[in-house]
Order: structure tokens, then C-alpha cells, then sequence
């Protein structure tokens, strides 16, 4: 069983209009947690649409939290399943983080995973899509294992405007201003060969579905699929 790190330090990231916050060493056994959670998630292969086609997903991914609270994005639509046990105790220790940086913070609904298999495995530049998120609530992302960059863009300029590297064990949370005006993104890194897992926790919105772009029938084959 994992526990709070019993010193943290909260370092204020400098993005210009965003609020960003990094702490280190959030849990004090994140390889024991890894290795728990590559186990006990039921990762995937997700296809996203793109460019007229549907395309694999460059990593393994899992969305967990409240069913009635499905996320859709690029052109793909997750309906969560359930979060198990390390999950759910990882919940709490990073709501309890949120709750100390952000007192009156909203409680987190859900989490998507990322499991980048090795250093060819990446994320794309992207903003995370407000509309399915509660406005002005942070996205609580939690590294594991490998350490990778993670970087920043200026959305009006596309340049790259910050580099960090998010070591396992660390919390990154990206507050206002963070999706609006930047992008984020995991970058292939062929020297960094050992798997990662990143988890975000996020506060979705009621009933989403309205924003579901999937077609129909491909949605109802996945979710007959799903509950074979
Ligand atoms: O793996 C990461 O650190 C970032 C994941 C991410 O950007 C996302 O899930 O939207």
C-alpha cells in the first residue's frame, strides 16, 4: 500500500497566464505502484480518427472513473470503466494534494491512462478539450517509472516555449490558462526505453454525450465488444 510523501514541495512552473504547479516524490514507492498498475488496468489499443481514417494510438491508454461521464477526443469516444483498487487509493492521495494546492478544489470523476511501451511511444502536441471539463478545475497528471520530457507550446506562435522532465512518483497539475494558450505533449525520446505509465485526473462534465463524434455504428460494435 502507497502513501502520501510526508514532505512536499510545490514548485510554481513559469508559463506565462497559465497556472502550472510540479511536485516531486507525491508517492513514496511509485515503482511498486507502476508495476501494481500495469498489471491491475485494463490498457487498450485505441484507434483515433484522423485525417479521414482511423489510425493506432503511438501508446496504450485506459479511462477509469464514473460510467455516466464518457470522454470524447480525436474523433474517438471512451466510456469509462471501473477504477480498481490502486487507482481508486491513488485518487485519493492526489484529490488530498489538489485539496492542500487548491483548497475547494472539485472532487475528480475520472482518470485517463498512458502507457508508452518505450521511447517510440509518444503524445502528440494537443490541449486537453474544456468542453468535456468543469471549468477553471485542474488536471492532476501523475508520472510512473521511466522519467520523459513533457513540453510546452505557445498556441498563437506554435513554438516551444518549456521543456520538463517529469520524473516518476512526480504531479504535475496544469490549471487555468494551461489549455487555452499552450499545448502539451510527450515527445518520441529513443533514449528512454523503459515503459511509463502517466495518469490524468480530471473533472469531467455530467452528460457529455451530446459532444460524442464517434459514428454510430462504430460506437455500438466497440460497446458490444466491450461487454462480451
Ligand atoms: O503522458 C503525459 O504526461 C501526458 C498525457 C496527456 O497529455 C493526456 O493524457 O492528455
Amino acid at each position: 500500500m502507497s502513501s502520501l510523501a510526508k514532505v512536499l514541495i510545490v514548485e510554481e512552473i513559469d508559463l506565462p497566464g497559465a497556472e502550472v504547479y510540479y511536485i516531486r516524490n507525491v508517492v513514496d514507492n511509485p515503482k511498486e505502484i507502476y508495476e501494481k498498475l500495469v498489471e491491475e488496468v485494463p490498457w487498450k489499443q485505441e484507434e483515433i480518427f484522423a485525417y479521414g481514417k482511423y489510425h493506432n494510438q503511438p501508446r496504450l491508454s485506459c479511462f477509469l472513473g464514473q460510467v455516466d461521464k464518457p470522454y470524447s477526443y480525436s474523433g474517438i469516444v471512451r466510456i469509462p470503466e471501473p477504477m480498481g483498487e490502486t487507482i481508486t487509493m491513488l485518487t485519493g492521495i492526489v484529490q488530498h494534494v489538489v485539496d492542500i494546492v487548491k483548497p475547494g478544489h472539485l472532487k475528480y470523476t475520472s482518470t485517463l491512462g498512458n502507457r508508452y511501451r518505450n521511447g517510440n511511444d509518444y503524445i502528440a502536441q494537443h490541449s486537453d478539450s474544456e468542453d468535456d471539463m468543469v471549468a477553471n478545475t485542474m488536471i492532476a497528471s501523475l508520472s510512473l517509472n521511466q522519467e520523459r520530457f513533457f513540453d510546452f507550446h505557445d498556441k498563437e506562435t506554435g513554438k516551444k516555449v518549456l521543456r520538463l522532465e517529469l520524473e516518476s512518483g512526480s504531479l504535475l497539475l496544469m490549471g487555468e490558462g494551461s489549455q487555452s494558450l499552450y499545448t502539451h505533449g510527450v515527445p518520441k525520446q529513443l533514449t528512454k526505453n523503459k515503459e511509463r505509465l502517466n495518469f490524468t485526473w480530471r473533472v469531467m462534465k455530467e452528460n457529455n454525450k451530446s459532444k460524442i463524434k464517434l459514428d454510430k455504428q462504430k460506437l455500438i460494435d466497440k460497446l458490444i465488444d466491450e461487454s462480451k
